[in-house]
């Protein structure tokens, strides 16, 4: 599948988006990383124009139930009918609260999940129909580097991907990566691809 990952946009954390970004490419799916403080405008708008098959937000710094009601408001009130799932630590109380997940879904979210619960996001996946990840099948894929939007980690066609603030290593998969420098923001991680 093709997957637009986003933080909400008030949240600055940046290790979430990683670690899900690693998570879902290791089950196989191709991943745009659109990084953290991401307006909901924003996410409605490449969300628009790229197409993916789900959306997944990320949200830890507790104003998650809050913030992504905006982002699936945002996507909903744009037309999108993209699956929109989103989790993490949500709100400040530690745990789960039943009347803000159902909140969420009435919105139009499709499911919420807690922290942790990466497990049962893999199994989300495993039920989403959606056609295999194809190459460059996301419509405006940055191949060449350029057109990044907000944060979000470069990816180059000749294998040479530009990383971002976090520190995050680039991986290449011709062999030549790069591990700073060209990224924007707090964005997270690039990669290159041959
Ligand atoms: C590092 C950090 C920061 C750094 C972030 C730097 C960066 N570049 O990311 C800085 C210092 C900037 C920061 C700022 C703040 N932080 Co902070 N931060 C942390 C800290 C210590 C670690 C976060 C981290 O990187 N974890 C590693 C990643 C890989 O794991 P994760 O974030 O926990 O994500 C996991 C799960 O949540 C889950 N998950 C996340 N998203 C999703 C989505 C789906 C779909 C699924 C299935 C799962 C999932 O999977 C991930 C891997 O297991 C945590 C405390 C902690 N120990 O977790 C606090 C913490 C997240 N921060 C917190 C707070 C309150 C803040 C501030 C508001 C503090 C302040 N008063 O300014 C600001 C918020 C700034 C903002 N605008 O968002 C709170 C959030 C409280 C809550 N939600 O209940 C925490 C939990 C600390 C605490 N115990 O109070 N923070």
């Amino acid at each position: 599948m093709n997957i637009l990952l986003t933080g909400t946009a008030s949240d600055s954390h940046t290790w979430n988006l990683v670690y899900l970004q690693l998570f879902l490419e290791e089950l196989g799916h191709r991943v745009h990383n659109l990084g953290p403080c991401v307006p909901e405008d924003l996410l409605a708008c490449v969300c628009a124009d790229r197409g993916p098959d789900l959306v997944v937000v990320s949200s830890v710094n507790g104003h998650g139930y809050r913030d992504g009601l905006g982002a699936v408001r945002a996507l909903r009130g744009s037309g999108s009918t993209v699956p929109v799932v989103i989790g993490g630590k949500l709100g400040v109380a530690g745990e789960a609260d039943p009347r803000q997940r159902a909140r969420l879904l009435d919105a139009g979210a499709d499911a919420v999940f807690d922290d942790g619960d990466a497990g049962r996001l893999r199994a989300y996946l495993g039920s989403v129909a959606a056609p295999p990840a194809r190459a460059g099948s996301m419509a405006g894929d940055a191949r060449a580097g350029a057109g990044v939007m907000a944060g979000a980690g470069a990816r180059a066609g000749a294998g040479a991907g530009v990383g971002a603030g976090a520190g995050v290593g680039a991986r290449a998969g011709a062999g030549a990566g790069v591990g700073a420098g060209a990224g924007v923001g707090a964005g997270v991680g690039g990669r290159a691809v041959a």
